[in-house]
């Protein structure tokens, strides 16, 4: 009797004690600070080198010091959505049948496993804050995919930043609107901070999605009055970047005054090139948002990791698909069903370890007829058919057009995105997968008699 009762006391006891061994392996796990600035210009950030004189990220600039830099950083789309798609799934976004920003703007799947969702059952705390873009309405909610707090809105692709208590486009706590006063971009930082200060003892994740700098241009007179570019809407796109570098500089101050800055991994991108029509540069490179060319796609990227990652620069192509699986590996987190990443864990590259060979690919779909394939050097780009071929290595401002000079190279990459594009689903809002091709499903053109009317079949 008496070893039942001791078996029956230990078997009580054994939760405890997983909670504990789980509680010491949560000890030491790194914070995940993932930062999305909208829209943001290659060159409208002081660590570009060749930015223009005008541009002040003073914050961005010492976090990129204690940054690897990374000087290819892609991202899987030329315009919001589809990248956001991207970063929280770590897998191309077209596997999902999300070409456009209408197609991932109406709604990630439901049935898809993201971000916070791989890092609650470890033991986070996960929080979301600004833009959300995948899923126009209240079922889509962050607040209900993984993240324990909310702060922010879901509709459009952009948000008033001073209207803050719009019942038509509200600012969600959670899953309920709230009334809210001040600029957006600083209520974000202040509330991302807020989280940090409340959560400093135990691991969290925090998605940081600032709206800044997307349009509408908005920011406040006193910080466009600091500009004087000769340019009214660069002025005022300058301001709401420096408006978030402030808020950058926040969040950074806020880990290092909570005894946390060493142990974070944090991550800050652009979800796009820089729109040229609102005045972004994105010198060298050429083109911005809404195209392949490597000013849609190519952005500001930094990755920083001050307990563990010697600050300086990478030159291999990474891309956005990346950070969830560097994050996961990094906290030790073995996915137990995921499906598999199309981003790679990149923290040995970004020790300085040899790069492995890799190819990324582009898609707009049929519909924006846009397409890209990286090999190498190597990048094919295509606009409605109409192909580029460029060897980034040696041109990385794609003005020299070889595709006329190289057709093998032109097939061959091709062919590597022909393949890939195999493997991806079809366009959720219909259409070809590319430019010109007719819709999956649809019924093939009916042949024509000379006369011109339409045989029958
Ligand atoms: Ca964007």
């Amino acid at each position: 009797m008496r070893s039942r009762i001791v078996v029956a006391a230990l078997l009580l006891l054994l939760p405890l004690v997983a909670s504990a061994q789980a509680g010491a392996a949560i000890v030491g796990k790194p914070n995940i600070v993932v930062i999305v600035a909208d829209d943001l210009g290659y060159a409208d950030v002081l660590f570009n080198p060749q930015h223009p004189k005008e541009v002040t990220t003073p914050n961005l600039a010492a976090l990129a010091s204690q940054s690897v830099v990374c000087r290819q950083g892609y991202v899987s789309g030329h315009v919001c959505s589809p990248t956001r798609a991207g970063l929280m799934t770590g897998r191309y976004q077209q596997r999902l049948g999300l070409y456009t920003g209408g197609e991932a703007g109406s709604g990630l799947p439901l049935s898809e496993k993201i971000f916070p969702q791989f890092f609650k059952p470890a033991g986070y705390a996960t929080a979301q804050f600004g833009k959300w873009h995948l899923g126009p309405t209240p079922e889509w909610s962050p607040a209900l995919r993984g993240f324990d707090e909310v702060f922010g809105f879901l509709g459009r692709g952009a948000h008033d930043y001073f209207k803050l208590n719009d019942p038509e486009d509200p600012i969600y706590r959670g899953t309920k609107p709230v009334q809210e006063m001040g600029y957006l971009t600083d209520r974000l930082g202040d509330e991302a901070a807020a989280f940090i200060t409340r959560h400093k003892a135990e691991p969290f994740l925090v998605y940081l999605a600032f709206n800044a700098v997307h349009a509408p241009l908005q920011a406040p007179e006193d910080e466009i009055a600091k500009f004087n570019t000769g340019n009214a809407n660069r002025n005022t796109l300058l301001a709401m970047g420096k408006r978030m570098d402030d808020a950058i500089g926040k969040v950074v101050a806020t880990l290092k005054q909570q005894g946390v800055w060493e142990n974070t991994l944090l991550f800050f991108i652009s979800d796009n090139g820089g729109p040229l029509a609102q005045g972004a540069v994105n010198a060298p490179l050429r083109g911005g948002k809404h195209q392949d060319y490597e000013g849609g796609i190519r952005v500001p990227f930094l990755v920083c990791w001050p307990a563990q990652l010697k600050p300086g620069e990478c030159q291999s192509p990474v891309i956005s698909l990346d950070i969830l699986p560097t994050a996961l590996a990094a906290a030790g987190i073995v996915p137990p069903d995921a499906k598999p990443f199309d981003g790679k864990n990149i923290l040995p590259l970004l020790r300085g370890e040899p790069a492995q060979p890799r190819n990324l690919f582009w898609s707009a779909g049929g519909t924006e007829g846009w397409w890209a394939v990286r090999s190498g050097d190597w990048k094919l780009v295509a606009e409605k058919g109409r192909l580029g071929l460029f060897d980034l290595g040696k041109d990385v401002s794609e003005k020299n057009d070889l595709s006329a000079t190289s057709p093998e190279k032109v097939a061959e990459l091709t062919k590597l995105h022909d393949g890939w594009l195999a493997e991806m689903a079809n366009p959720v809002h219909g259409g070809g997968k590319r430019f010109g091709q007719a819709a999956p499903g649809d019924a093939p053109a009916k042949k024509k008699k000379k006369d011109g009317k339409a045989a029958k079949q």
